[in-house]
């Protein structure tokens, strides 16, 4: 991208922002959009959550993925193109591709270029050979597949739960359009996190070391840099609580006092107490999940999971072409 490009793509990003911001803070229960708590300290404290002891998606998910290993490839057959849907680091696909058989080619879709590069670079270097065609697109959205994949059967890829931190009514956009995109007769894996312990679930969201309390708080950092707002760091405190109605772990930073915030030249009163809602991450069960999918016009053909079921790897089946909603994240 040109200078010039780029910094209209960071201005486009920054009243974004501010708008999310000052439509999340007036709010009657306010919230911010989860998306903005990736900047590149928030990428990074996320990879450091996925190390942490108390942080068990990651790394039931990756040992679901080796342990399995046969029975996934197996399930899924020779000459698949894997179109993964926001890679990260392409440390997952890299162990998914080790283990299929003969892939056709790796497609990893996002809308950062950056990140896209990591996961390209990632798994060229480990698979030589293997045709690598990464997609600069909002993968949330319905995107062209690269016609070089010709007709090699797809599978998409969703690991992680990142699903689970869609509303439902969005995942279900998000599966409907990922279809959409992947044609018919494609297949999709899909990680999604499992209800369990309430204990379990809030200490994975406000570990000991508080690596997941900065990685929220950066959120106010960032909207003091980029949005020109002066929050009060020492005045808010990360909290994670599970909503069991609505069986999801929701982030909220808790105001410590009375006070008031500026932002974009408004004041937003905030009362001791009171919380902005900054991210949801939902918890299926199997029957939730098998629902969810049908729904968007997949079909659950198998699901994967570890001893404890703290996690399940699902292969979902097409079942009908459908046309997506729209969504946002
Ligand atoms: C990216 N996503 C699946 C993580 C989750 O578990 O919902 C984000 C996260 N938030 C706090 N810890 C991890």
């Amino acid at each position: 991208m040109s200078g010039a490009l780029a910094r209209d793509a960071a201005e486009a990003q920054r009243a974004a922002l501010v708008a999310d911001a000052v439509a999340g803070l007036s709010a009657p229960r306010k919230t911010l959009p989860c998306k903005w708590l990736y900047d590149a300290e928030g990428a990074r404290l996320f990879e450091a959550i996925t190390r942490l002891p108390e942080y068990y998606p990651t790394r039931t998910e990756t040992k679901i993925l080796t342990e399995q290993a046969e029975a996934i490839a197996a399930a899924i057959g020779p000459g698949a193109a894997v179109v993964e849907f926001g890679p990260g680091d392409g440390a997952k696909a890299e162990l998914l591709l080790a283990g299929l058989h003969a892939p056709a080619a790796y497609v990893p879709v996002d809308i950062a270029p950056e990140w896209l590069e990591a996961a390209a670079s990632r798994v060229a270097s480990a698979r030589p050979g293997l045709p690598v065609l990464p997609v600069v697109a909002d993968f949330t959205q319905g995107f062209a597949l690269p016609k070089r994949i010709g007709a090699a059967p797809r599978l998409g890829f969703f690991p992680g739960s990142t699903i689970g931190n869609f509303e439902p009514a969005e995942a279900t956009a998000f599966l409907r359009r990922a279809h959409a995109s992947l044609g018919a007769g494609s297949r999709m894996l899909l990680g999604a996190d499992l209800v369990k312990e309430v204990a379990a679930l809030t200490a994975a969201y406000d570990d000991a070391a508080g690596v997941t309390a900065a990685f929220d708080l950066n959120l106010l950092h960032r909207l003091n840099r980029e949005a020109g707002a002066d929050f009060d760091l020492t005045g808010f405190a990360h909290r994670a609580v599970w909503n069991p109605a609505l069986e999801r772990v929701e982030m909220h930073l808790a105001s410590l006092r009375p006070q008031v915030v500026r932002l974009a030249g408004r004041n937003f009163r905030f009362a001791e107490g009171e919380t902005i809602h900054t991210e949801s991450s939902h918890k299926y069960r199997p029957e939730g999940l098998e629902a969810l999918a049908r729904a968007a016009g997949w079909r659950a053909a198998r699901m994967w999971s570890d001893p404890r079921r703290l996690f399940s790897v699902w292969l979902l089946e097409g079942w009908a072409p459908l046309a997506g909603a729209a969504m946002r994240c």
